[in-house]
């Protein structure tokens, strides 16, 4: 689909966004370098999950999107979040549990979200789940009228939960404007992806949904964004989802706490070779697209920014002790004031113009009847004794009834195993058609 280093997606761009993307994977990465310290001090209340080395698919993805669109970050996404317009300053204080913090310091890590201005849905921990909700986000935004796309990530672990399965068959068959893109980082903690997807490509997984997967070089942003930005595209036209397969490597643990012992020399030395910043920079060189004072000039910015980002966080509150009894159930209007944004007519989707003639209907269906006319037979308990065709099934009923009340008799420990009595069998059986031992069965 792209080609790596530029090649395809290269006219497509202005050198303003060339810049951008370089500019964002700066800063993703010069925010994690800061959280890295802001952990070593001790002022990092959660967990915290590097990306470095993951910047180029986070920022390239995102720089895909457009204003209006929605997406839902996994933890190696904040490069993401700054695309869509997140201060670093949240990201910071996020994580340091500060009273300023999008959760008012009710979360240590990234579980933050921005419904009404960013469109940014929060992470779910639950690897999986955010599939089958960004794929109700974009069916809601094209009920709604939007035409909006929305995207999430998921990793090559991720990718082998149910919730992975059911949340992209339901997308495919719903032709949902949704993007999905799978971080393929070669590690699930300390499972390498070849020991648990029996697959080279994991885009592959697309094919059991009927849906396109595409497979591009994580570490080359270019190609990142060229494969997003078609997806994007296709999905806005409304030719339904897309599984896009990054390949890339996670050059950190899992969290702080693991030093990642399990990853083969050879392999950390081969990625190592393709950061992806510097692959970049290169390509941008090499193009005449960046210079050295542009690059101090971008540099200067991020310092700067960050500076006061930091500060910021530092002297943001702890929140107060008594605010913990706030916001833990949602009481509806205090709680948010959320409401769904048409933009299409309401008469097209009310009486009598949503109105639809069943193409399909059942005789007698809703008034207890059978389509012939008889009484149906529904549960045991709930049938009439009397009458048609209740006659039979009531007779097995009171068999059943007896057999049931022999069985909740109390017994003695060693007749624990116990069968109801002969006669109640032979009853069932001439009732059934069935064979004495079919009979106890069928009466248990
Ligand atoms: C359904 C579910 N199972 C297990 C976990 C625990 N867990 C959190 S992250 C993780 C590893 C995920 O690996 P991968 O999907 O490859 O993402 P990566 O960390 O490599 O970005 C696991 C097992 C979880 N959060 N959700
Ligand atoms: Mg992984």
């Amino acid at each position: 689909m792209a080609k790596a280093n530029g090649a395809n997606g290269s006219k497509q761009l202005t050198r303003q966004q060339y810049l951008d993307l370089y500019y964002y994977m700066r800063l993703n990465r010069a925010v994690e370098d800061t959280m890295v310290k802001l952990f070593r001090q001790n002022k990092i209340v959660g967990g915290l999950y590097s990306s470095l080395g993951q910047e180029a698919v986070s920022v390239g993805t995102a720089y895909a999107l457009e204003k209006k669109d929605w997406l839902a970050p996994m933890i190696r996404n904040i490069g993401a979040l700054l695309v869509k317009g997140v201060p670093p300053r949240d990201v910071f204080m996020q994580h340091m549990a500060k009273y300023d913090s999008p959760t008012k310091g009710k979360d240590g890590t990234s579980h933050f979200g921005d419904l009404e201005n960013l469109h940014i849905v929060s992470p779910i921990s639950m690897l999986g789940d955010l599939i089958p909700v960004m794929t109700g986000v974009a069916m809601a935004g094209r009920y709604l009228g939007q035409k909006i796309v929305a995207m999430t990530w998921i990793g090559d672990g991720g990718s082998s939960t149910g919730v992975f399965h059911e949340g992209l068959n339901f997308a495919a068959v719903q032709k949902a404007p949704f993007v999905l893109v799978l971080e393929n980082n070669q590690w699930a903690y300390s499972t390498p992806v070849k020991r648990q997807v029996p697959l080279d490509n994991l885009a592959d997984r697309a094919k059991a949904y009927g849906i396109p997967g595409y497979t591009v070089d994580g570490n080359d942003v270019i190609a990142v964004y060229s494969a997003a930005k078609q997806a994007v595209e296709r999905a806005r036209r409304g030719e339904g989802p897309i599984l896009l397969e990054v390949k890339t490597f996670r050059r950190m643990g899992h969290a702080q706490h693991d030093p990642a012992e399990y990853v083969p020399k050879e392999m950390r030395a081969y990625w190592e070779a393709r950061d992806p910043v510097a692959l970049y920079e290169k390509f941008l060189t090499g193009e005449k697209l960046l210079d050295e004072k542009s690059k101090k000039d971008i540099e200067q910015r991020i310092e700067t920014l960050l500076a006061q980002e930091r500060d910021f966080a530092e002297n943001s509150p702890m929140p107060p002790p008594e605010f913990a009894e706030h916001g833990v159930y949602c009481a509806g209007d205090d709680c948010h004031k959320i409401r769904p944004r048409w933009e299409r007519p309401l008469s097209e989707v009310t009486p009598p113009n949503s109105g639809v003639s069943a193409v399909w209907t059942v005789a007698g269906f809703g008034s207890g009847k059978a389509s012939g006319g008889a009484n149906a037979p529904i549960h045991f308990g709930d049938t009439e004794k009397t009458g048609g065709s209740g006659r039979a099934d009531s007779g097995l009923l009171e068999a059943v009834a007896e057999t049931r009340e022999a069985r909740s008799k109390p017994r003695a420990l060693k007749s624990t195993n116990a069968k109801p009595p002969a006669k109640k069998s032979a009853k069932l059986a001439a009732l059934t058609g069935k064979s004495k031992t079919q009979a106890r069965k069928a009466g248990r």
